[in-house]
């Protein structure tokens, strides 16, 4: 296909960025892709205009792109789908790196669109000129260099074809980022776009069936191997973990199965916070969920009477110091569910990796002889902690974080979205965290625990998305508050969760709490002034100081935007509280 009326060479130039721009942003829609992120720039003008021109994509702009790169990597968490990423030249594309990191770790669809120069304009000091190529390194599922616009078929063929291949790649069985580096030569804005559209309508006919295949495609179901089945189902004394497997939250099918094969093997299921199973009602009514292992296990007599032979893991293990010692102490032999890709032992147990679809495992699994006794010792013990925990919570004051916690999970009302900070605030939840039936999901960057991008990719999560809260540390908020910036682009209810307790209450449960230097170096408390930080940037802001009017705002977030709520603790109180209840063994990371 030739691009017609012999236009002056910059006009030439300029018709064919604009129809290769517009070819990628069609194709990427036609893939399933309902949400661009966009950092200003001018050598990406040609893929930015094209955004916001394809009717089909929901195309935002937001000028920091670290916090772009959060925002758009909590939209494809929350949906479970790939989101593209457009940054110009220079260091741009480098701001996305932490959100790059956490999606390669935590398994996130994103599709990275750098650009850059041409040829002849790298490795001479032109302009804002980096080295682009593989500028993510292996923290990315594939690398793409993007040749530079030509007016023929077999290029147009090649984007095409190229970008098929590249949401296989983010999207199949191991998700993950995808980084292409386009080159664009200038000049970017051509007389008549209207004309591109029209060729770009002609070229894209010719694509139509190819293009089409792949959004009808869904994940094939993997049969484990039936020697394994028979291993798995010989063992009556064994546990289905379920760590950080926030994944399952866009499959809701997986919960069904899981509680299927607990039923099966009568294996209690012992669940992380960060899996959606302590949300779930089908678990809640089908199974035995236990969720205060860690304060149980501390027990070294308890312990060994609840001595497992086998485990059955789904996702990351929970990183609970009492959970793993409990299991190195006792080495059962660990089967890792997964599509094998990925190794999920991090304590080099005697583990063997169960290569199967959660579907596909329960169907193998065959009616199991049960041993009614362990299971009943497990949710006898879960029973008697959890009224534990509600008594020592009822007598802690409300200032306490996890009395907070607590209450959240109490209150939060169903079709809830929940995002949480890294430091105390997932920690308190793993410990207080109340099972429930609301069926809502749970997100954190677990992946790689950074404090940063907290509020955008709560943001990202929230944008178009179920009315959602963030729960969120005072120095979480503020390594990201260039989150703030994106109120007005943003378009959904998030309720902020801020717990302000001056500084990184995670240090006071490490021996460096002594240290002289412990204020200044560690705890690092900030001098903001958060009820006028969020004025500044149009945000709702209120101080919440009782049980009651948390419980008003948790109940009404549908509705009300973005809106910062504040609630003051005392890190040295909590430290304090948190032992008395829970001994806890935390690591700040
Ligand atoms: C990007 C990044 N920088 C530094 C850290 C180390 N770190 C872990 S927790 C923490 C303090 C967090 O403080 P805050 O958000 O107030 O939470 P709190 O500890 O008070 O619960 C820091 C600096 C990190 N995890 N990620
Ligand atoms: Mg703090």
């Amino acid at each position: 296909m030739v691009l017609s009326n012999s236009p002056s060479d910059g006009e030439a130039q300029a018709q064919l960025n604009t129809l290769v721009g517009g070819l990628v942003v069609e194709v990427l829609a036609r893939l399933g892709v309902s949400l661009i992120v966009s950092a200003p720039g001018s050598r990406s003008t040609s893929l930015t205009l094209a955004a916001a021109e394809n009717g089909k994509i929901d195309a935002i702009s937001i000028l920091d792109e670290r916090s772009a790169g959060f925002f758009a990597l909590g939209a494809a968490k929350a949906s479970g789908k790939p989101v593209a990423l457009i940054c110009t030249s220079g260091t741009a594309a480098a701001n996305f790196y932490p959100a790059v990191i956490e999606a390669q770790i935590s398994n996130v669809p994103l599709l990275v669109l750098s650009c850059d120069r041409p040829f002849d304009l790298r490795n001479c000091s032109a302009g804002q000129v980096i080295d682009q190529i593989k500028l993510f390194g292996n923290n990315v599922n594939a690398f793409y260099e993007i040749g530079l616009p030509e007016n023929t078929d077999s290029y147009f063929n090649y984007i095409r074809q190229t970008l098929v291949h590249s949401v296989t790649k983010a999207n199949g069985l191991n998700k993950g980022p995808v980084h292409f580096n386009f080159s664009f030569r200038e000049p970017f804005i051509c007389s008549d776009p209207k004309s591109i559209s029209l060729k770009l309508e002609q070229l894209l006919n010719s694509h139509a069936n190819v293009v089409a295949k792949i959004t009808e495609h869904s994940e094939p179901s993997i049969s484990p191997e039936p020697l394994l089945v028979e291993k798995l189902t010989s063992h009556r004394k064994g546990l289905i973990v379920v760590g950080n497997a926030q994944e399952l939250a866009n499959n809701p099918d997986s919960i069904k199965c899981i509680a299927e094969i607990s039923h099966a093997l009568g294996w209690p299921i012992l669940a992380d916070v960060l899996s959606p199973l302590r949300n779930s009602q089908q678990l809640l009514e089908t199974s035995t969920l236990i969720t205060h292992y860690d304060y149980f296990m501390r027990d070294a007599e308890m312990s060994e009477e609840l001595q497992p032979t086998a485990i059955l893991q789904i996702g990351a293990l929970p990183t609970s110091k009492v959970f793993r010692a409990y299991l190195k102490s006792f080495s059962p032999v660990q089967f890792l569910l997964g599509n094998g890709f990925k190794n999920i032992d991090p304590i080099n147990a005697h583990s063997i990796p169960l290569i199967a679809t959660i579907d596909a495992l329960s169907s193998a699994i065959g009616p199991c002889q049960v041993d009614e006794n362990w299971v009943n010792s497990w949710s006898n013990l879960e029973c008697d902690y959890s009224a534990r925990v509600d008594r020592s919570i009822q007598s802690a004051d409300f200032k306490f974080e996890g009395k907070v916690t607590r209450l959240i999970s109490q209150y939060l009302p169903e079709n809830t979205d929940v995002f949480l900070a890294n430091s105390m605030t997932v920690r308190y939840a793993e410990s207080f965290w109340q099972k429930n039936t609301t069926n809502n999901s749970i997100f954190c960057n677990r992946g790689a625990n950074g404090i940063d991008g907290t509020l955008s990719t709560a943001m990202g999560m929230a944008h178009n998305g179920k009315p959602s809260l963030l729960i969120t540390g005072d120095l979480a908020f503020l390594h990201d508050s260039n989150g703030l910036l994106n109120t007005h682009s943003f378009d959904g209810d998030l309720l902020v969760i801020l717990i302000n307790n001056d500084g990184g209450g995670i240090f006071e449960h490490l021996p460096i709490a002594e240290s002289d230097h412990f204020e200044n170096y560690f705890a690092t408390p900030q001098t903001v002034n958060f009820n006028q930080l969020c004025e500044s940037h149009g945000v709702n802001y209120q101080a919440v100081e009782d049980a009651e009017t948390l419980l008003m705002e948790v109940r009404s977030i549908a509705g009300n935007g973005l809106k910062v709520i504040e609630i003051v603790t005392d890190r040295k109180n909590d430290v304090k509280t948190f032992y008395q209840i829970n001994h806890p063994n935390t690591d700040a990371n």
